[in-house]
C-alpha cells in the first residue's frame, strides 16, 4: 500500500513534467537551454510536496489552483499560436471585441493545446476509481512550521522573480517566459503596476526599460521636427524646399483603409491572373507607391490601424485604443482638415458601435459617419455591407458634398473567413488544391475588393471628382497569419521564400496625386504612424500643437517603424531590415531578416534602433494614458529635456 501511495505522487509529477514539455514546445521556449522549464518544475515539486502534507481543505484549494493554472496554460497555447504572445489578464476583459476575429481564433486551436488539459480528467478518474484504496497524504507528515516555511519560500520566490525588484537580466529572462511567474508578473503589472505606472514619471518608465538618454533626445528631435513653422523648417531652409509641400492644397482627400490587404498581392499574379488589376493600373498613373510600408497596430486590429493613421500615435498592446482612450483629446487628421474648412466624413458598412466608432469619430473630428444605420444595406457579405455597394453609395454621397472634403472609407469584404456570399462572385480562378483554403479565399476576396475600388475610381471620374482628389489607399493589417501552418506552407510555396513577419506585416501605401506627371515606387520603410505627418505636408497642416510620432515619408533620410503586435516591444523595421526582439526581452536573443533577400541577417548595430522602438511605443503609451496628445510641442520638448537630464544624472550615479 505504501508503495502505491508513492506511485500516485510520482504519477502526478510525471504527468505534469510531460504536460510542461508540451507547453514549452508549443510556446517556443527551449526546454534545455532556458531555465524556465526547470523553474516551473521546482515550483511544482514544492507545491506537490505541500499538497501531500496538507489538510483536506488546503488540498482542495491547491487542486483548484492547479485546474485554473492548467486552463491558463491552455489559453496561452491558443493565444500564442495566433498572436505570438501569452495571454494577459487585459485580454480577458476585452473579450467583447472578439466579434470580427472569433472564427480566426477558433481556427488557431492547435491539437497540442488539448494535451495541456488531458491530465486533469486522467487524475480525476484515478482518484475516483481508487478512492478507497489510496491516500494522497504523506506517510510521515512534516511539521506545520516546516510547511509554513516551504509555502512562504514558494510564494516569496514566485513574487521576487515576477517583480524582479533589482531589474536583473537573468531574472527578466525567466519572468518573461516561465509559465508561473510570467502570469504573476502580468497580474501585478495590470493591477498594482497600473497604479504605479499612473504615478511614475516617464523618465522612471524609460529608465526601467534601460533606454539611453541619447535615444530619447533623438526621438524628441524627430517629434519636434514635424512642428515646422510656416516659413522655415528646422534646418533653417525655406519650407518650400520640402518635397510635395502643399501639393494637396484645396484638393479633396479620400483615404481608403482596405481590410486585410497585404503588400504581396500588388503587381503580382496567381496562376497567370493579375490579383489586383485595378490597383496595379492606378500605380502607373500619377501615383507614389510605398512598397515597404508596415502595420504598427496593437491589440485593436482594424481600429488601431485607423487610430494610428489618423493621429500619428502608436497604439498599445493592452487593448484597442478606441476603447481605452475614448475620452482623450486628439488633433487628428479629420480635425486638422476641418480647421482648414474641409467637410469630413468616415464610412464603414458595419454596426456603428463596433470598435466604439460612433463615439470616437466625432472626437477625432469627423462631421459625419456613414454606417449600417444610414447606408442602404442592400448587399451583405461577411461582416457587413459589400464593398461594391458601399463604394457605389459613397461615390454618390460624395458627389453631393460641398468641396473640399475628406472622406475616410474602410472596406470590409476582404475579412476572414474570406468568403464571398451570394450574389457576390469570385472572378479569380483557383487551382483545385487551393479551393477551400484560407489562402485561396483570400486571393479571391482581395480581387473582389480591388474590383470594387476600380469601380469606385470610375464613379469618381464620372462624378468629376477624380481630378481634384488625392486618393490614399493602404491595408490595415495582414490577412494571412504566418503562424497558421496552412497559410505558412501555401504562402512559402507561392512566394518562393519563407513567409515570415517581413512579408506578413508589410501592407501597401498608395498615394495617387492627380497631375503629378509621373509615378514612383518608394522603398523607404514606413508605418501607419507616418501617414499623418506625410499628409500634413501635403495640406499644410500644423502639427505644432500635438505630439505625433512617425515622420513625413517624402522628406526623410531614413525609414523606421516600431511594431506593437506580433513582435514584442523593442522590435522594429527600418530600411533594409526587420528586427524581432527575443522572447526573453533581451536584444542579443533577437533575430533580424533582410527585407530584400528575406533571409536571416546579422543583428549587429541594431540595438540603438531597438531602444528607439521601446522609446516611441512607451512614450506614446504614456501620452495616451495621461491624455497629453494635445500639447504645444514646445512644452513637450521642455518636458523631454528635463527627462533626458534625469536619465543622464541617473546614468552617472
Ligand atoms: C469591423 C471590422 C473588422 O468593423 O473593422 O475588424 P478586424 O476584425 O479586422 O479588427
Ligand atoms: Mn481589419
Amino acid at each position: 500500500m505504501k508503495q502505491k501511495i508513492l506511485k500516485m505522487s510520482y504519477l502526478v509529477f510525471i504527468l505534469f513534467a510531460l504536460k510542461m514539455i508540451v507547453y514549452y514546445i508549443a510556446v517556443d521556449i527551449p526546454i534545455f537551454t532556458s531555465l524556465s522549464y526547470w523553474v516551473t518544475m521546482i515550483f511544482f515539486g514544492l507545491a506537490l510536496f505541500l499538497y501531500c502534507n496538507s489538510s483536506k481543505r488546503t488540498r482542495k484549494i491547491l487542486g483548484f489552483v492547479y485546474v485554473i493554472f492548467s486552463i491558463v496554460l491552455f489559453i496561452d497555447v491558443i493565444y500564442y499560436n495566433y498572436f505570438n504572445q501569452l495571454v494577459s489578464v487585459n485580454q480577458i476583459w476585452q473579450i467583447k471585441n472578439i466579434k470580427g476575429t472569433e472564427d480566426s481564433v477558433k481556427s488557431a486551436i492547435p491539437l497540442m493545446s488539448v494535451l495541456i488539459l488531458i491530465d486533469i480528467p486522467v487524475l480525476w478518474f484515478i482518484r475516483r476509481r481508487f478512492r478507497h484504496r489510496f491516500s494522497e497524504v504523506s506517510e510521515k507528515p512534516i511539521s506545520k512550521k516546516m510547511r509554513r516555511w516551504i509555502a512562504f519560500g514558494l510564494v516569496f520566490s514566485i513574487i521576487m522573480i515576477a517583480v524582479n525588484p533589482f531589474r536583473l537580466v537573468s531574472i527578466q529572462k525567466i519572468n518573461s517566459t516561465e509559465a508561473v511567474t510570467v502570469h504573476v508578473k502580468d497580474a501585478v503589472d495590470s493591477t498594482l503596476g497600473k497604479v504605479i505606472y499612473d504615478r511614475s514619471s516617464l523618465s522612471t518608465i524609460l529608465q526601467n526599460k534601460s533606454v539611453s538618454a541619447d535615444v530619447v533626445k533623438e526621438v524628441t528631435d524627430e517629434i519636434d521636427d514635424k512642428a515646422v513653422s510656416e516659413t522655415e523648417d528646422n534646418t533653417g531652409d525655406s519650407v518650400k524646399t520640402r518635397n510635395y509641400k502643399d501639393i494637396g492644397e484645396g484638393m479633396n482627400l479620400i483615404v481608403i483603409q482596405v481590410e486585410s490587404m497585404q503588400n504581396f498581392v500588388l503587381n503580382a499574379e496567381y496562376e497567370g491572373q493579375e490579383i489586383t488589376p485595378n490597383l496595379n493600373k492606378l500605380l502607373e498613373e500619377d501615383t507614389l507607391y510605398f512598397n515597404h510600408y508596415y502595420t504598427n497596430m496593437g491589440k485593436g486590429n482594424t481600429s488601431d490601424a485607423e487610430f494610428s493613421s489618423l493621429t500619428g500615435l502608436y497604439p498599445v498592446i493592452e487593448g484597442a485604443s478606441y476603447d481605452l482612450y475614448v475620452d482623450n483629446d486628439f488633433l487628428a487628421l479629420p480635425k486638422l482638415l476641418s480647421q482648414k474648412g474641409y467637410y469630413t466624413c468616415a464610412a464603414i458598412g458595419d454596426d456603428k458601435d463596433f470598435y466604439n466608432r460612433a463615439t470616437v469619430y466625432p472626437r477625432l473630428g469627423f462631421d459625419y459617419f456613414y454606417n449600417e444605420d444610414n447606408l442602404e444595406m442592400d448587399e451583405i457579405s461577411g461582416l457587413g455591407l459589400s464593398d461594391q455597394s458601399m463604394f457605389r453609395q459613397m461615390a454618390q454621397n460624395l458627389s453631393e458634398q460641398a468641396e473640399p472634403f475628406f472622406s475616410f472609407i474602410i472596406t470590409l469584404t476582404n475579412h476572414y473567413p474570406y468568403v464571398l456570399d451570394e450574389p457576390l462572385e469570385a472572378t479569380l480562378k483557383l487551382k483545385s488544391e487551393d479551393e477551400g483554403s484560407m489562402f485561396g479565399g483570400y486571393m479571391q476576396t482581395i480581387r473582389y475588393t480591388d474590383e470594387a475600388i476600380g469601380a469606385f475610381i470610375e464613379a469618381l471620374k464620372a462624378e468629376g471628382l477624380y481630378d481634384n482628389t488625392i486618393i490614399v489607399i493602404y491595408g490595415d493589417h495582414h490577412g494571412l497569419n504566418c503562424l497558421d501552418d496552412d497559410n505558412y506552407e501555401r504562402m512559402t510555396e507561392y512566394l518562393g521564400y519563407e513567409y515570415d513577419y517581413d512579408t506578413m506585416l508589410n501592407i501597401p501605401l498608395i498615394i495617387h496625386i492627380p497631375g503629378l506627371g509621373s509615378s514612383e515606387t518608394i522603398e523607404t520603410v514606413g508605418g501607419q504612424v507616418d501617414l499623418l505627418p506625410t499628409l500634413a505636408n501635403f495640406f499644410d497642416l500644423d502639427l505644432s500643437d500635438s505630439v505625433t510620432f512617425g515622420q513625413d515619408l517624402l522628406n526623410t533620410d531614413e525609414g523606421f517603424v516600431a511594431t506593437v503586435a506580433y513582435m514584442l516591444q523593442g522590435s522594429f523595421i527600418k530600411d533594409g531590415v526587420l528586427y524581432e526582439i527575443g522572447r526573453d526581452g533581451t536584444f542579443e536573443s533577437g533575430r533580424a531578416i533582410d527585407l530584400n533577400t528575406h533571409e536571416p541577417t546579422s543583428i549587429d548595430g541594431l540595438e540603438e534602433y531597438s531602444q528607439k522602438a521601446v522609446t516611441v511605443t512607451e512614450m506614446s503609451k504614456y501620452i495616451l494614458e495621461h491624455n497629453e496628445a494635445v500639447m504645444p510641442i514646445e512644452e513637450f520638448t521642455g518636458m523631454m529635456e528635463t527627462l533626458v537630464a534625469e536619465i543622464e544624472s541617473e546614468d552617472i550615479n
